[in-house]
């Protein structure tokens, strides 16, 4: 049976379920870059570097196996610009007696290929993502019947039906989560590990001159570019992250500098998201790290959640709840992105920092994307849809599947405390703690008040006292509401006044 096999830009995985028992004899691979992808939003200009290089790679690896692949180029005349009019040409020029796809990552494009039994008369067989560690109806078993998930349960089943950092029925070194020894400030002599950079090959730079042109309009930089775009180097990032950083990893997981972007973390979610690298493999390496006494466990086991509890928890609560989970808007949030988060005009400097880096890199890492980024949105309250858009656009990890439930559940409580038991609200004591931007900052974090007040401060207490009718009740909030029902009409007022002042002043 002659078999099409379409592979999409983040499936550039060798045992793919839709590459499994392929036929090179018969079957054909389809790859298609088309402007649909390149524009459902304006990815910023090294996503759409990496993915399309990748795919390019990934073809290339294919063929040197002798499968034949049949490439859509961006700039071919003939492309239609979309998946099903690359799949409609495609079936027309090789009249395959199936056509085969894994499911895609995003609801979207689900849609879209649940559309194409109707449309074409060869059957159409879409097959299970099993890069996952967790199936997906393994997650809405798990879910069932709990009208809030936590991750952390969610993780300790993970860990018992796959064995990692396991001994025996227990957890490896007694307790499931080292997070409580992972807070640590660097020290102020504290040089970070050095990032590897994979200098744009040939084909690297060809897209990039493409993108630079078709694409100028779009956020970023290019200049920086410098991810892996084919597995073997995925593969020695990977190698590198665990001789020279996992180490630090626990210890520094929330720390942030100013002109350090990258500190301890591993920056393999653009290639594990495109499929260069499998959750399995990052997670063994790890764990063997620890089991040969090159990293300790409160590293390993940290960086190990972020795998198989994070990234598996955001996967399966989307395909839970999706297409209404992007709907709600639990805490009424409805002003504009403030422009700043585009230009990096601002005086915050935590904020113009973490912009500036993610421009530059098309990254930042959890904790700038949590507590500052995200912080910021929550306490000043942007509406849902825009703070996605931008999270979706601007790094070169972002899809759908992850990026929603990290921002409508984790940093906007939008869907009402289904993904976190409380708003990771904080005032800018937390990012004084756990970084050195403020000193280099036109604002005074210890200042409480007034126009020179660092605006965290007052926009902190302004949230709660905003959401007073659905948060008060949050057991997880008991302490600061106590404190905010303690202070005078009088200081409430000037909260109250300074974020009017200061939230009037941001443009959208
Ligand atoms: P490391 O810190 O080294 O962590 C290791 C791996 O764990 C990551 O590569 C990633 O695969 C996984 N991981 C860690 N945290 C999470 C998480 N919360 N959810 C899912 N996986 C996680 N991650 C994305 O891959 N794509 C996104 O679009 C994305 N958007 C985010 C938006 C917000 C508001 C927040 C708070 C987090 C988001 N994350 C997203 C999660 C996380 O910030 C990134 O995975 C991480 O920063 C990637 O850098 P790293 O590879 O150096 O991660
Ligand atoms: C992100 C992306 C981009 C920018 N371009 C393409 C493309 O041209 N062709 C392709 O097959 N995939 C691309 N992708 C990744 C897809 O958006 C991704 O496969 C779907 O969103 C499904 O998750
Ligand atoms: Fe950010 Fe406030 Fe610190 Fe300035 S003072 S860097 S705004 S936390």
């Amino acid at each position: 049976m002659k078999t099409l096999r379409f592979v999409l830009g983040d499936q550039l995985t060798r045992d793919l379920s839709s590459l499994k028992g392929i036929d090179p004899k018969r079957d054909v691979v389809l790859m298609a870059e088309v402007a649909d992808e390149t524009t459902y939003v304006r990815h910023h200009k090294q996503k759409i570097v990496f993915i399309l290089s990748a795919m390019r790679h990934f073809a290339a690896d294919l063929r040197a196996e002798g499968i034949t692949v049949d490439y859509i180029a961006l700039d071919d005349p003939a492309n239609t610009g979309s998946f099903t009019g690359e799949l409609t040409r495609a079936i027309r020029r090789h009249k395959p007696d199936r056509v085969v796809v894994t499911e895609p990552g995003e609801w979207r494009v689900r849609q879209m290929i649940d559309s194409w039994g109707a449309e074409f008369s060869v059957p159409i067989q879409m097959l299970e993502d099993d890069r996952f560690f967790c199936k997906l109806g393994q997650f809405a078993a798990w879910a069932e019947g709990r009208k809030q998930l936590r991750m952390e349960f969610f993780y300790r089943e993970m860990r018992r039906s796959t064995g990692i950092l396991m001994a025996g029925d227990k957890p490896a070194g007694g307790e499931w989560n080292y997070d409580s020894e992972n807070r640590k400030k660097l020290p102020a002599s504290y040089t970070p590990p050095r990032r590897k950079r994979f200098p744009p090959d040939a084909i690297t730079r060809d897209v990039a001159d493409m993108v630079a042109t078709r694409f100028a309009g779009h956020f970023g930089d290019l200049e920086a570019f410098g991810w892996p775009v084919t597995r073997a180097d995925a593969l020695k990032a990977l190698d590198h992250f665990i001789d020279t950083a996992l180490s630090g990893f626990g210890d520094y997981q929330d720390a942030m500098k100013e002109g350090e972007a990258f500190l301890h973390h591993s920056l393999l979610s653009p290639a594990l998201n495109a499929g260069l690298l499998t959750a399995r493999e990052v997670c063994a390496a790890a764990e063997a790290a620890w089991a040969e006494g090159r990293a300790p466990l409160n590293a390993v086991e940290g960086f190990i959640r972020q795998i198989l509890g994070w990234r598996e928890y955001v996967r399966g609560l989307y395909w839970l709840k999706m297409p209404a989970y992007a709907q709600t808007n639990a805490l009424n949030a409805v002003r504009p992105l403030p422009w700043f988060y585009w230009s990096g005009e601002t005086e915050m400097n935590c904020l113009r920092q973490c912009i500036a880096e993610t421009k530059a890199h098309a990254y930042a890492h959890h904790i700038q994307r949590l507590m500052v980024l995200g912080n910021f949105a929550l306490l000043a309250g942007i509406a849902p849809a825009e703070v996605e858009d931008w999270f979706l656009v601007v790094y070169a990890d972002a899809y759908d599947w992850v990026e929603l439930p990290n921002v409508h559940g984790m940093i906007l409580w939008a869907d009402g405390g289904y993904l976190a038991s409380k708003p990771y609200a904080a005032s800018g004591a937390y990012i004084d703690r756990m970084s050195n931007y403020c000193s280099g900052c036109a604002y005074d974090v210890k200042a409480k008040s007034g126009p020179k007040a660092c605006p965290f401060n007052y926009l902190y207490w302004d949230f709660l006292s905003r959401n007073t009718a659905t948060l008060e009740g949050n057991p997880r909030l008991g302490m600061p509401y106590r404190n905010l029902a303690k202070m005078t009409p009088e200081r409430r007022h000037e909260i109250a006044s300074d974020a009017e002042r200061f939230l009037e002043t941001l443009e959208s």
